[in-house]
C-alpha cells in the first residue's frame, strides 16, 4: 500500500467509491468521470504502479476475470465493451496505481485518440 495513492485509499475504504465488485486480490468501482454509460475501474488492492510492474500472472488473471464479470454484471457483455490499460505517459495514465478501464454501453470509436 502506498500512503498517498488515491486508489490505495479507495482500497482501504478511506475515500468513498461506488464499488461494484470485490474479491480478495482486487476490486472494481465506478470511474469518477465516466467516458461511457458504463465506466468501471478494476484495480489490485495491493499497490502496483502500472501494467509494467505486474509480477504475478495470477493477479493479472484475477483482474481480467473481474473485468469480464463486471461487463456481464453491467449488461454489456453481449453488446460489447472495451478493456483499456493506459500505461505511463504516452498511454495516457494519470493515476499510477494499476487499473483496467471497463467501458461500454455505447459504440466505441477506433482508432482511440
Ligand atoms: P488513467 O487516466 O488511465 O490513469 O485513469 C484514471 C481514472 O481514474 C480517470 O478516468 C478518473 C479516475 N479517477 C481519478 N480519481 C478518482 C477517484 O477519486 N475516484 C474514482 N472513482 N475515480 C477516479
Amino acid at each position: 500500500m502506498a500512503d498517498n495513492c488515491i486508489f490505495c485509499k479507495i482500497a482501504r475504504g478511506e475515500i468513498p467509491a461506488t464499488v461494484v465488485a470485490d474479491a480478495p486480490t482486487c476490486m472494481a468501482f465506478r470511474d469518477l468521470n465516466p467516458e461511457a454509460p458504463v465506466h468501471v475501474l478494476v484495480i489490485p488492492k495491493a499497490h502496483v504502479p502500472s501494467l509494467n510492474e505486474v509480477a504475478s500472472p495470477a493477479l493479472f488473471a484475477d483482474l481480467m476475470q473481474m473485468a469480464r464479470e463486471v461487463a456481464k454484471q453491467e449488461g454489456i457483455a453481449a453488446s460489447g465493451y472495451r478493456v483499456v490499460w493506459n500505461t505511463n505517459a504516452d498511454g495516457g495514465q494519470t493515476v499510477f496505481h494499476l487499473h483496467a478501464h471497463v467501458l461500454g454501453g455505447r459504440q466505441m470509436a477506433w482508432p482511440p485518440g
